[in-house]
């Protein structure tokens, strides 16, 4: 925790009413040898928060429903003209050294991509589902409770997996604008592990170890490969409370942007009362630790599949995330695969009954799109 942080904490520990402005503290990034651009990507991201909510998709500019790699395309532009103010991307299988990642996405398109978003003035932020090192089955793999104790020093796979986190940290180290100079990007790392569905799960390992695994993950990129252009950011799955959220946390020096994950389980009524609930109270959760620890709070993924109730977007969503202060939201990926995950898309395409509904909440002055934000 930074000293400036620390009379702030005291402070509103005490007399939380007396914080009138909501205001984060300016509290030191987890790389204290972050580059500029880092430094400058943090000051934006808390900034804008005064502004609005960036509006994300994940693979928004890769493919999306029915189509895949035409070049400029993307669903959200084709309904409301103008491109997501933050891209989501998808880092598995570069730990394997393949071409594409898993959901086929070449990673060579994908430097381009955040080359294109950043040049616009958006955001890039990553996640990583990296395959099971233990069964080289992949990341949903989770029927071990040893493969991250595995990954650990003086586990077996050890060294095999600083060979993974180097290639990671080469894609990383990869990004960078026409002038050469890095791309800072947002690294959501190991997420939804207060869920049981991937190695680094509540289930698969200990408090201990998953914050283990979070630290070394850090330390490697940061100290070892001297990756400067990133923002990490900590997104368990729904937690039940502050405690819940931080059993696992690794520690305030080691996280920038603290968040989470939540999907609406269905349409039914009592479904949809249920993800109101859960995403109300995670957003207080999140947002409250956020302002207590001097961190900057999001919505790491969301949404309700095939967006089911055509009025999702403006009263369901809308009604609770503008209650809180947060830098952003993202909305889960439009899945291209043909025949087999056509139900499988988060925000609407042409036609879709959705479309209108999706218009009006990106047309609310508080969300804001690329145009919102260019430099
Ligand atoms: C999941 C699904 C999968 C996809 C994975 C990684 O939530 O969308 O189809 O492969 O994310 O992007």
């Amino acid at each position: 925790m930074c000293c400036f942080f620390v009379v702030i904490r005291t402070v509103s520990a005490r007399c939380d009413h007396l914080i009138t402005s909501d205001e984060i503290p300016a509290c030191p990034i987890v790389d204290k040898q972050a580059a500029k651009e880092t430094k400058d990507l943090y000051s934006r991201l808390k900034s804008l928060m005064e502004k609005g909510i960036l509006f994300g998709h994940q693979d928004d500019l890769a493919y999306g429903h029915d189509w895949y790699r035409i070049k400029d395309k993307s669903d959200v532009k084709d309904i409301c003209g103008d491109y997501p103010a933050l891209m989501g991307w998808e880092l598995g299988h570069i730990e394997l050294g393949s071409d594409f990642n898993l959901d086929s996405v070449y990673f060579s398109d994908m430097k381009q991509y955040v080359k294109e978003a950043h040049k616009r003035g958006s955001f890039n932020s990553f996640s990583w589902h990296g395959d099971n090192i233990v069964t080289g089955n992949t990341a949903w793999d989770c029927k071990q409770d040893f493969v991250v104790k595995n990954v650990l020093p003086g586990g077996k796979n050890h060294n095999k997996y600083l060979q993974w986190l180097n290639r990671l940290g080469s894609f990383f180290s990869d990004l960078k604008d026409e002038k050469g100079v890095a791309i800072p990007v947002i690294f959501r790392m190991y997420h939804e592990h207060t869920g049981n569905w991937f190695w680094w799960c509540r289930e698969q390992c200990t408090p201990e170890e998953y914050k283990q695994l979070w630290i070394m993950t850090v330390e490697y990129l940061r100290d070892k490969k001297q990756v400067h252009n990133l923002l990490y950011a900590y997104s368990p799955s729904e937690v039940d409370d502050e405690a819940g959220f931080l059993e696992r946390y690794p520690g305030d020096q080691y996280v920038d942007i603290v968040g989470f994950d939540s999907y609406a389980p269905g349409k039914e009524p009592e479904q949809i009362e249920h993800y109101k609930k859960r995403m109300d109270l995670n957003l207080n959760i999140v947002t409250g630790y956020a302002r207590k620890a001097g961190k900057i709070p999001v919505v790491g993924e969301t949404g309700m599949e095939s967006v089911a109730v055509r009025t999702y977007f403006t009263e369901i969503l809308y009604p609770i995330i503008s209650k809180y202060k947060i830098a952003s939201v993202l909305l889960w990926r439009n899945a291209w695969e043909p025949g087999i995950k056509a139900h499988h898309y988060y925000v609407p395409f042409p036609g879709h009954p959705a479309c209108d509904d999706f218009r009006e909440f990106i047309n609310k002055p508080d969300i804001l799109m690329g145009r919102d934000i260019s430099k």
